[in-house]
């Protein structure tokens, strides 16, 4: 294998899987061993991703936790609390999920979710456990099985109460749903709400990063803990949620990995035999891949979100732009997305350490290049960018991806995100999603890549 880590690739495997066991708690694995010591919804897909690599039943383990937690609508919510006493904020008692009649009653969770990388994670753990042969092939298999039907209503929930019109696009109620918390994406929509009273907070987070200012500022996090009450107040009922929360968009990236993990989840869906089922999640998948593409701005080539309270879309020089190099479909778009992000706005700016994605690109002025979801490169999102890339057949895109992550991850800090120009590792350090990133890249096979010489 043509590695090319700038440290031996065992050592870097070897760091990775150590990063993963400093994070596990037996069943589950926290997002990061400070700053936040509780599973995250889409970070324990990319996970699993990593541990298949290494640990095929542990990586069973840790969406088989997820998924214990699903709510009675289908709805796979964002933290599962780890029973540990920790500092997180906002807990579980802040959430006030306590009452809500969908949460199953031994399930601490809070009461939103995040982008379905899950079926993705499945794909993966049964690829890998099938070369493995054995007990891990008949783990995965019956993994598969057992836990179909939970990922089928997860994606059955998001595609009616989250996309209640069809249009193809998933609604978020919490700029954390995005995933991109503080993203530039964002800011018109938090600029337009004004938050009621909010009982006095004392943050935690910025207590586990070096600098207070690569993370949200207060006022932003007044606003994250007012739609989060608004929420409690009904009991985080879906339909009064919607009546009456204040953020409303329909966010273009969440919808892209919509549309390729639905897309994944048929094909699983089939390998059961359950081909209705795959018939109506191919239909879906379709469905979110022409929603995707109808969000693209034209003149920039870039899609966008839509924010539904103010009817208005929302076009940003964020890395979300190229959703649809995520969701799959027409040839020509994909192509000159991929132009678009290899060009010197984004992966070819020549100011970069390495040729990878910032969150927003450099040439915008909302760009900050230590800020959190405002310009700094994230390990994991390259990783999904490259495993679309390979989908696509895009295999020059996901060679240099590759290798550029594989370069950047040779710090062997696994950093949350990175300065884009300086490299260097920023955020919490040791988190596990990174960490599980680096095992991925390590494990593709060059075979891919060949096929593009
Ligand atoms: C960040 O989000 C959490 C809130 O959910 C936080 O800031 O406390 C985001 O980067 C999110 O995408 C990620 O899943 C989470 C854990 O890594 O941290």
């Amino acid at each position: 294998m043509n590695n090319v880590t700038t440290v031996p690739a065992e050592q870097l495997s070897q760091s990775a899987v150590d990063v993963l066991r400093l994070n596990d708690l037996g069943s589950m694995t926290t997002a990061a061993p400070n700053l936040y010591p509780h599973m995250w919804s889409w970070d324990a897909a990319f996970v699993a991703i990593g541990l298949a690599r290494v640990d095929v039943p542990r990586a069973i383990t840790e969406l088989r936790t997820l998924l214990g937690a699903q709510w009675a609508t289908g709805m796979i919510p964002h933290i599962v609390f780890s029973p540990n006493d920790t500092d997180y904020f906002p807990g579980y008692d802040r959430w006030g999920t306590a009452g809500a009649a969908a949460k199953p009653a031994h399930v601490r969770s809070s009461g939103i979710c995040q982008p379905p990388v899950h079926a993705i994670a499945v794909r993966h753990i049964l690829d890998r456990a099938r070369g493995n042969g054995g007990r891990d092939a008949e783990a995965a298999e019956e993994f598969l099985r057992e836990s179909f039907d939970g990922w089928l209503a997860w994606h059955r929930w998001l595609a009616t109460v989250r996309d209640p019109d069809g249009v193809g696009l998933i609604e978020i109620h919490h700029g954390w749903e995005s995933g991109f918390d503080n993203s530039p994406r964002w800011d018109g929509p938090y600029s337009r709400i004004s938050p009621g009273p909010v009982p006095p907070f004392v943050r935690r987070d910025t207590l586990h990063v070096a600098d207070a200012s690569e993370r949200p500022d207060d006022d932003e996090y007044t606003k994250y803990l007012w739609l989060v009450q608004q929420m409690a107040a009904v009991g985080f009922d879906d339909q009064a949620v919607q009546e009456t929360v204040d953020f409303r968009v329909r966010d273009v990236f969440f919808s892209a990995v919509m549309a390729a993990s639905t897309e994944v989840l048929a094909g699983l869906a089939e390998e059961i035999g359950r081909a209705g089922d795959a018939a109506e999640l191919k239909a879906t998948a379709q469905r979110f891949r022409d929603g995707v593409a109808a969000t693209v701005d034209t003149a920039t080539g870039l899609a966008r979100d839509y924010d539904v309270r103010a009817r208005e879309w929302i076009a940003t020089d964020t890395v979300s732009g190229f959703a649809p190099l995520v969701a799959g479909g027409d040839e020509q778009l994909l192509e000159r997305q991929r132009q678009i992000l290899e060009g010197p706005q984004w992966m070819g700016h020549p100011r970069l350490k390495f040729l990878l994605p910032p969150s927003t690109s450099p040439t915008s002025p909302a760009f900050r290049p230590r800020t959190y979801w405002r310009g700094p490169v994230w390990p994991f999102l390259n990783l999904l960018l490259g495993w679309a890339a390979a989908r696509n057949g895009q295999h020059r895109l996901h060679r240099t991806l590759r290798s550029e992550s594989l370069r950047q991850l040779s710090d062997l800090k696994f950093g949350e995100y990175y300065e884009p120009f300086t490299g260097e590792a920023l955020g919490s350090l040791a988190q596990a999603w990174t960490a599980a990133a680096a095992l991925e890249w390590l494990g593709t096979a060059d075979t891919l890549q060949e096929a593009a010489r």
